[in-house]
Parts: C-alpha cells; structure tokens; sequence
C-alpha cells in the first residue's frame, strides 16, 4: 500500500483529478482517496515514485507519509 498526503486537494474535482492521474499509471489501482484528511492510498504493484509523478503532472503536491 502506497500513501501520499496531498494538501492542495481541496473538493470533489480535485479527487477525480487526482484519481484519474492514478490510473493512467494503472488503470487496475485500487484507489482511496479521503478528502478531510488530504490522504491518497493506492493498492498497484507500481512504483511510488511513477505515481507521485503522475499527480505532480495534474497539478497537485504529493508528499511521502
Ligand atoms: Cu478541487
């Protein structure tokens, strides 16, 4: 299980955002995403580092838990 926190995800747009970024990297993640806590937990045999990129891209600060 991968986590990030992302504080600059603010409403439900932003989690689609940020959802969408996940699975372009893996369209079979598993993504969880907790918007009061800013907390994005993905299930994927991917990589951390191609997944912090891919949110990076959308527009968003993921940071390492
Ligand atoms: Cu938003």
């Amino acid at each position: 299980m991968l986590e990030f926190k992302v504080n600059d995800m603010t409403c439900g747009h932003c989690v689609g955002r940020v959802t969408k970024a996940v699975k372009d990297v893996d369209a079979a993640a598993k993504v969880d995403i907790n918007l009061e806590q800013k907390s994005v937990r993905i299930a994927s045999a991917h990589g951390a580092e191609e997944f912090s990129a891919a949110i990076a891209e959308a527009g968003y600060t993921p940071l390492a838990v």
